[in-house]
């Protein structure tokens, strides 16, 4: 099978110099993209580029290299907003990444909303980043945590988490796509449904924002939070979408400089947003590379990656079930470019070591989806996730990795 004739995958490849090295001396097949995506040339020369020509610390400086690289910062959160489809860039909060996004808003908004007896509904499906920093949140409010069941097939049971929404929901946070089954949730729908509640929506677009258009005024998510690293961009850095009316009424999350307007002894008044959620010198040089980051993503299309990482989803979904004895944990009908599976025979972290001694990286283990795991009944899966430089060889070769599994272990 081909490359999809819309991109020209070897092209892409080129970009990235991560890739063009021998592992265990056999070519690296980078299938853990999930965890975090690689970063191509244009990523680390802007980096570079920050700290050769223009690092200055930012918003304060009265000189020439202040206000360049206040300016690059700045146009960052523009490329977010648009990325994003938000109405301002200034509803966009620099983070550290999804998880930080997600503790952002549990102590913000949970501290001023939630009170006790109030209800907040996750699903089984959650990366532990959106079930423990609401957990806290519930047991320090007295408010309590409910649950979506899901599929053995792994889609969440719609007509369950209706049952759930009530007067008491005050807020639903849900994965967009899910880490370790690659399930896409029908988010805009149980958007809808909680707001007719009156709840309000956090959707954690840790794999989303990679795979999906998104647009957050069609989605009328209230928050919306997502990682760099996984679209790109190092290491380090997220974003947070929040709406302005809540962003305006809520806490702000750490003390210090930047996110002030006056201190005095007796009382401080906070900035405007964004700049009152974001206490303290940034992280600017890795937000200057999300927004090369992102211009990478836009250049080659976000449909384009799409479609191409489906194709390769489908390939490698075919192909894999061909292997006697393998099962494919997540087999939604609507799914992101994630196998997970498991053997009959064979442990999970087997299945990694010997991939990798043929230089294929996989993830393997719980994903940070204990609970997951436990309604499925697994200790863990092993996990292949594609990238745009990803190729149908690579698949082919992550398969013929898999039957040499096979045969050394049988
Ligand atoms: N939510 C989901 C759905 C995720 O996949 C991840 C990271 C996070 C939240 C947390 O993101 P972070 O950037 O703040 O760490 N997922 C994975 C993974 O699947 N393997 O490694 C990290």
């Amino acid at each position: 099978m081909n490359s999809t004739a819309i991109l020209d995958i070897q092209a892409i490849r080129k970009q990235f110099p991560i890739l063009h090295q021998q592992v265990n001396g056999k070519p690296l097949v980078y299938l853990d993209n999930a965890a975090t995506s690689q970063k191509p040339q244009s990523v680390i020369n802007a980096l570079m580029a920050y700290y050769e020509g223009y690092n200055a610390n930012i918003h304060r400086g009265a000189h020439y290299l202040a206000a360049k690289a206040t300016d690059i910062y700045e146009q960052t959160r523009h490329k977010i907003a648009q990325f994003l489809n938000a109405p301002s860039s200034d509803e966009i909060i620099f983070t550290r990444g999804t998880t930080e996004g997600i503790n952002l808003v549990a102590s913000t908004f949970g501290r001023k909303m939630i009170q006790k007896g109030d209800e907040i509904i996750i699903s089984t499906m959650e990366h532990h980043s959106n079930i423990v920093p609401w957990q806290m949140l519930c047991e320090e409010k007295g408010a309590v945590l409910k649950v979506i069941p899901i599929t053995d097939s792994g889609e969440l049971i719609l007509e369950e988490y209706e049952k759930l929404l009530s007067e008491k929901t005050k807020l639903v946070s849900i994965v967009h796509i899910s880490n370790a089954l690659g399930t896409i949730n029908p988010v805009k729908e149980m958007i809808q449904k909680a707001h007719q509640f009156g709840a309000k929506v956090f959707v954690d677009g840790a794999q989303g924002a990679v795979h999906l258009d998104i647009d957050v005024q069609d989605l009328d998510c209230d928050f919306y939070a997502f990682s760099g690293h996984k679209v790109y961009a190092p290491t380090g850095i997220g974003a947070l979408y929040g709406k302005r009316a809540i962003l305006e009424t809520i806490p702000p999350y750490h003390g210090g400089g930047e996110m002030i307007k006056e201190v005095t002894f007796e009382k401080t008044t906070y900035n405007d947003l964004p700049f009152k959620f974001e206490a303290g010198t940034p992280n600017i040089a890795d937000v200057i590379a999300f927004g090369t980051a992102l211009d990478f993503v836009a250049d080659l299309g976000k449909n384009n990656i799409a479609t191409h990482e489906q194709q390769l989803l489908e390939y490698g979904t075919q192909k894999i079930q061909e292997i006697e004895g393998l099962r494919i944990i997540g087999t939604a009908k609507h799914k992101a470019s994630v196998i997970s599976f498991v053997f009959e025979d064979i442990h999970h972290s087997d299945v990694g070591t010997l991939l990798d001694n043929q230089g294929i990286a996989v993830r393997t283990g719980h994903h940070c989806t204990q609970p997951l795991m436990k309604r499925l009944g697994l200790s863990g899966t092993t996990r292949a996730s594609f990238a745009v430089y990803n190729t149908f060889e690579e698949v082919d070769a992550f398969i013929a990795g898999l039957q040499k599994v096979v045969k050394m272990m049988r």
